[in-house]
């Protein structure tokens, strides 16, 4: 039994010596230690031996198995490295090929305008404020002084929740919707916080219209400041100190009135055509004004609801659409621009 172990390890140095590559080595290993290899052969008679046989024998045995697993192990590290200079050699692998060019990615046209527009506000000392995309009419609406009859809901179409889809979720007693404006995050500001405060609330928002200059989602950004004696006086300088920074220095503003049911009195804001300088084009329709924002001076109502009392604090409040501005900005002129997410369109970004 010992020659045929001698005769095993003499074997396996012969065959694993030569074997050059990994499959071999493979295939060589299950030949000589495999469960059923020849080394398992081997010893399979040992049991019939006396214990003194047995115990010299199994010595012999265990050194000829370290040795062929010694073996092995310098077989597959040569066979490995045959096979990675064969490649590097051969045709399979052409280092010399140029590689693929990798294309930086670049800020959507949209993310820009949202960005620059929060960055002049808080220049001028305004926070930044997130809330939920998926909202509760109470803060949608309610609080914003649009109680359910009111006709002004009918101006904004709106994505309810299917209520069944909701679970557990639903917790409060009001309907769940898209948000289709950020001013729910002021009324949520406002319960969290005492004034006086000045915070901007960029975001998206949602509305049931697609059409060539209506897409169903898209940015807003709205501010809110609140104080004692905040003027209409404060709103106009502001909003004006905004205009000249974000859009240019040489840039007019005029407020026009306007309609909210949020905000008592209301103004549209334009700003002068930079097309024309005011004196009437094409992107004006002639009038040399374009319109940007709406802005107003914060509802007693929608003081009441958040718990602040109108005879002590006043403020105001202002909103603009993101696209809109971002249009204007890089004369982007078809609004599905926007939304395709071509990349011959964003590259130029
Ligand atoms: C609170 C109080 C007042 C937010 C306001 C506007 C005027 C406005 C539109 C501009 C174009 C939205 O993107 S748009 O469709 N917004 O004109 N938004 S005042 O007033 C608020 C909001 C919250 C608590």
């Amino acid at each position: 039994m010992r020659d045929r172990l001698l005769a095993l390890a003499e074997a396996a140095r012969r065959d694993i010596t030569v074997a050059s590559e990994p499959s071999a080595v493979e295939a060589l290993r299950v030949r000589f230690l495999g469960k059923k290899g020849e080394l398992s052969g081997v010893l399979g008679g040992m049991g019939k031996l006396p214990p003194e046989e047995r115990r010299a024998l199994g010595e012999v045995a265990n050194q000829v198995k370290a040795e062929i697993e010694k073996l092995l192990v310098e077989a597959i590290q040569r066979a490995e490295e045959a096979a990675l200079e064969a490649e590097l050699r051969g045709p399979k692998l052409d280092v010399t090929l140029p590689g693929r060019a990798v294309t930086p990615g670049s800020r959507h046209p949209v993310s820009r305008t949202m960005e620059d527009i929060v960055r002049t506000f808080q220049r001028l000392g305004f926070e930044v404020a997130h809330g939920p995309e998926i909202e509760l009419d109470y803060f949608n609406f309610e609080a914003l002084n649009l109680p359910k009859d009111h006709p002004a809901r009918d101006m904004q179409d709106t994505f309810y929740m299917d209520e069944a889809s909701l679970g557990h979720a639903k917790k409060a007693d009001s309907p769940v919707l898209l948000r289709t404006h950020t001013s729910p995050v002021q009324v949520r500001y406002m319960l969290e916080h005492k004034p006086p405060f000045r915070a901007v609330m960029p975001g998206r928002v949602y509305r049931r219209d697609s059409d060539l200059t209506h897409t169903p989602m898209f940015h807003q950004v709205e501010g809110l400041l609140v104080g004692k004696d905040v003027s209409f006086a404060e709103l106009k300088g502001t909003l004006d100190a905004f205009v000249k920074a974000f859009f240019g220095s040489d840039t007019r503003t005029r407020f026009r009135p306007s309609f909210f049911p949020f905000t008592e009195p209301s103004a549209e804001v334009d700003i002068s055509c930079a097309s024309c300088g005011g004196k009437g084009c094409r992107v004006c329709k002639m009038t040399g004004w374009l319109e940007v924002l709406g802005s107003g001076m914060v509802h007693p109502n929608v003081f009441k609801a958040s718990g602040y009392d109108p005879n002590e604090v006043t403020g105001y409040a202002f909103g603009m659409g993101v696209e809109r501005i971002a249009m204007r900005r890089y004369r982007i002129d078809d609004l599905r621009m926007l939304f395709e997410n071509d990349s011959r369109f964003l590259e130029q970004f």
